[in-house]
């Protein structure tokens, strides 16, 4: 039987499991990225391992997401990466160089290669072919060590797509409408791979737009073949001995197979505040937009932001609308530049913000009260932009800027110049925005510069055989880490002190939550399906844990989050029949009891008065031992890596 591209990635990598879809497989990681918001975290438990140096053929740490620095927090943090990357020999990526995701794919990401990422959206580099998963900080720290990196074996998603998109219909267009027919869950446990006739009219940047936003669908990883156009947009990159080509066996069998007719589709635009909550553009055309973004790990290529100078070129934006244009690298940033098209851009209008994640993090840049603002990114959750009641849609760079010239949506088919854009022969390149680790010798004595904002790793409790608590918490479905643990300007710097983000814990659906957290032994959070979707930070399980939370409960988990959990020693349960959701109530006392045997034998019983509630509990024996040592750093200090 034939193997798709994800499985000859796996065999190639595997050093222990086997690939039957539900078991755990141990990967071999060729590359790790780290950025800054989540790359404290990582370093810090890299320090905690005693290990001089890693051990990957590329670990580099980017500096993308908290470049405000209001006060010294932020850049005690860069000060610190910078110092802790050069000791372990780890690439630097310095504040301005670009958001990781897109640095990676222009300048590191190899076809064939495995990388995990501390951050949610490293199936970016699936659009190169290369088999790239998010990942907690811990397992990043734990891969940069040498250590294997644990996943479930996924089922396979194959979508075909075939034609070619219409001038005015884009990349993000065929990322929302997959988000369409799958929803934000539709992906759990999944790998989607992408193929057919399509894909050859698509660029790797295109490609790396649709894997970006596998990630909203709850995906494992998404990738594309590693073809022709690779070869090119390496080549163009002065990276053509990176390329091997990669692609399915005719033969491979999918577990499901959906087909998209590239031709056919028009203009999307993810409504608030789920990126799944999917409509075409034309409907909304007499909605009024005070904010237009460009920029993030979605759509900041040079090929997007020259588009957007294209259909801006010689107009003015509508006087009602901001505009900010965040290009994705210094490489995007310089080419545009070069060409004429910043300046086609700037005179529309536009304001120009860094070569950074920016708004898409709430770094600033946050809707008026109540304001309408469509964004070019990936993720418009309740509360991320900063704004309480802003309401955030989600379209393509065309859509985006049609919208900011006439200031209301508008679908970007309606406007007469739609431009053709071809990537370039040769891609500008300096990389001196990456600085190189010290050598061994050097590095023995470098000291590590540590600032008044890294705190401590919070320390996990090893699990009991018994616990009883009581639910603090009780929230519905698809709760995101947004929800767990905000971001934003504001709470951002605090990313390395646990004990001053415990505050905002829960703050838009509870804001007397840590309070309560804390006042309790032995809290349980209840949650709905899809628990902790979106990004990969560990903070959303550190947090908690940090405030006395020893197990959460829902009716199922998002992959990263739930390996946040483990690796933070939270006991994460599934409640066997859903309908056990309605009669547990907040303040409910549980008993469990036996949750050693529980679980080995996949099954937990909570007390709740007289009724008993059987809770599921799929762990590996790795995972089991995660649990009782106290968390992933305990177990890696018991030799367990
Ligand atoms: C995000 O898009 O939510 C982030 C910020 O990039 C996160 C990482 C983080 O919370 O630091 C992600 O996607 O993993
Ligand atoms: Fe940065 Fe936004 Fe991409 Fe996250 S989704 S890496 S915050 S640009």
């Amino acid at each position: 039987m034939g193997k798709t591209i994800a499985q000859k990635i796996i065999a190639a990598h595997m050093l222990s499991g086997d690939m039957t879809p539900g078991s755990e497989v141990a990967l071999r990681i060729d590359q790790t990225l780290t950025q800054d918001a989540t790359g404290t975290m990582a370093y810090l438990a890299l320090e905690g391992m005693n290990i001089p140096r890693v051990k990957t053929e590329l670990s580099i740490a980017y500096v993308d997401h908290n470049t405000l620095q209001c006060g010294f927090e932020n850049a005690d943090d860069h000060q610190y990466l910078q110092s802790v990357a050069a000791k372990y020999g780890v690439r630097f990526s310095r504040p301005g160089n670009g958001i990781c995701h897109q640095v990676h794919l222009e300048r590191f990401g190899k076809p064939g290669k495995t990388l995990i990422g501390s951050d949610s959206h490293t199936p970016t580099a699936g659009g190169l072919g290369m088999l790239a998963f998010g990942a907690g900080g811990l397992d990043v720290a734990a891969a940069m060590g040498g250590g294997a990196y644990y996943i479930t074996m996924p089922k396979m998603f194959r979508v075909n797509l075939t034609g070619s998109l219409r001038p005015g219909v884009t990349a993000k267009d065929v990322s929302l409408e997959i988000l369409r027919i799958l929803s934000v869950k539709g992906g759990v446990g999944a790998i989607i791979e992408w193929g057919g006739e399509g894909i050859k009219t698509l660029s790797v940047p295109e490609r790396a737009t649709i894997t970006n936003m596998g990630a909203e669908l709850g995906a494992t990883t998404s990738v594309f073949p590693a073809d022709e156009v690779t070869k090119a947009f390496l080549a163009a990159q002065g990276r053509a001995d990176d390329f091997t080509a990669v692609f399915a066996d005719d033969d491979a069998v999918y577990d499901r197979v959906i087909d998209i007719d590239l031709s056919a589709l028009t203009p999307r635009i993810a409504c608030p505040h789920s990126p799944d909550n999917v409509k075409s553009v034309a409907e909304l055309n007499t909605i009024k937009v005070d904010q237009v973004c460009i920029g993030s790990c979605t759509n900041s290529s040079l090929a997007d932001m020259l588009k957007v100078a294209a259909i801006l070129k010689g107009k003015r934006i509508a006087p009602h609308v901001n505009l900010s244009i965040s290009p994705g690298s210094r490489q995007v940033l310089t080419m545009l530049a070069k060409c004429g098209a910043l300046e086609d851009i700037l005179a529309s209008g536009a304001r120009l913000l860094e070569c950074a994640c920016g708004p898409c993090i709430g770094m600033g840049f946050s809707p008026n009260s109540g304001g309408v603002s469509l964004r070019t990114f990936n993720r418009n959750f309740l509360g991320r932009s900063g704004t309480r009641d802003g309401q955030v849609y989600l379209v393509s760079p065309e859509t985006a800027a049609a919208s900011a010239l006439t200031g209301y949506i508008t679908d970007p088919m309606t406007i007469d110049s739609i431009p053709a854009v071809s990537l370039p022969d040769q891609f500008t390149i300096d990389d001196s925005g990456v600085l190189m680790p010290l050598d061994e010798d050097a590095a023995k004595d470098a000291v590590v510069l540590r600032g008044p904002n890294i705190k401590e790793f919070p320390d996990g409790k090893p699990m009991l055989d018994s616990l009883e608590g009581s639910i603090v918490l009780k929230v519905g479905d698809n709760i995101t880490t947004d929800h767990i643990m905000p971001a934003g300007a504001k709470i951002l710097p605090y990313r390395s002190n646990i004990p001053f983000l415990s505050k905002f814990c829960f703050e838009v659906c509870d804001p007397a939550f840590p309070e309560r957290a804390k006042a309790t032994s032995n809290g349980i959070i209840l949650g709905g399906e899809n628990y902790g979707q979106g990004s990969s930070r560990e903070h959303a399980a550190l947090v908690p844990m940090y405030l006395g939370i020893r197990c959460v409960i829902a009716k199922s988990f998002a992959r990263i989050h739930i390996a946040n959990l483990i690796n933070a020693g939270i006991l994460p349960l599934t409640l066997a029949n859903a309908e056990d959701y309605d009669v547990l109530a907040q303040g409910d006392v549980l008993k469990l009891d036996n949750i050693y045997d529980g679980m080995e034998n996949g099954t937990v019983t909570a007390t709740v008065g007289d009724r008993k509630i059987t809770l599921n509990c799929s762990l590996t024996a790795r995972q089991q031992k995660i649990l009782r040592a106290g968390g992933l750093l305990h177990y890696i200090g018991e030799g367990g890596i």
